[in-house]
């Protein structure tokens, strides 16, 4: 049995519990208090789950801590021979496609739906128009790569596909943008993944109460 160290409102934590939905493999959410005492930064936090002081970890039955959701994703695809990429071209295609999310589709949605919707201080507007700026150039280059495919990579979902989920399913108030009407083929493909064996959003699969954004 998995344990996943998550939180509601992680969705790097998502990304993972999406994937073993999906295996269908059974695992249990240890919750991780980010939102209310930054358990993320605290030193026995850090000593004892993930000393790069973030979630997800996914602890194995066998023990083992496994920190960053990519790596987590690709370790599982090899243990369960899934989502993987089906050959070595397709593995690489993954791989482009992980990094490019965590360098900039997660990461600058993610930076803007938390500083819009969870900061206690006013967020700078010019940070804030840098970083819209930024998701629409790259949410853009995603809308365009899914024109004519069903999955990111290949003919059926990948690890590719879980990553870039991971915060595509969270309230729309919460980021102010509506996703699927911005950019209609990202909202195809999510329909696509509301499809998949296991599928929930994210305050349905996750512990931790739904927080209401401060703006
Ligand atoms: N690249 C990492 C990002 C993980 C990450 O940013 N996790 C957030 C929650 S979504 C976190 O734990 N932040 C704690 C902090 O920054 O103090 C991954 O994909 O796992």
């Amino acid at each position: 049995m998995y344990k996943l160290h998550c939180f509601s409102q992680s969705g790097n934590s998502y990304k993972v519990a999406l994937m073993l939905q999906a295996l269908g493999q059974p695992w249990e959410a240890v919750f991780v208090d980010y939102m209310g005492a930054s358990q993320t930064r605290q030193a026995g936090w850090r000593e004892e789950v993930n000393a790069m002081g973030e979630t997800p970890v996914l602890e194995t039955a066998d023990g083992k801590r496994l920190a960053q959701s990519g790596a987590i994703m690709h370790w599982l695809a090899e243990r369960h021979g899934m989502f993987g990429g089906r050959d070595a071209d397709a593995r690489y295609e993954v791989l482009r496609w992980l990094l490019f999310d965590n360098h900039k589709f997660t990461s600058y949605f993610a930076t803007y739906r938390f500083s819009k919707a969870f900061i206690a201080a006013e967020p700078d507007p010019g940070v804030m128009a840098f970083l819209r700026n930024r998701i629409d150039s790259t949410f853009g280059v995603v809308d365009r790569h899914l024109a004519d495919r069903a999955w990111v990579v290949g003919d059926g979902p990948t690890i590719a596909d879980f990553s870039m989920a991971g915060y595509m399913f969270y309230p729309v108030e919460e980021s102010g943008m509506d996703i699927a009407a911005l950019f209609p083929n990202i909202g195809a493909w999510m329909q696509r993944l509301r499809g998949l064996q296991g599928f929930r959003e994210p305050y349905a699969l996750m512990p931790g109460e739904r927080v209401m954004p401060l703006r």
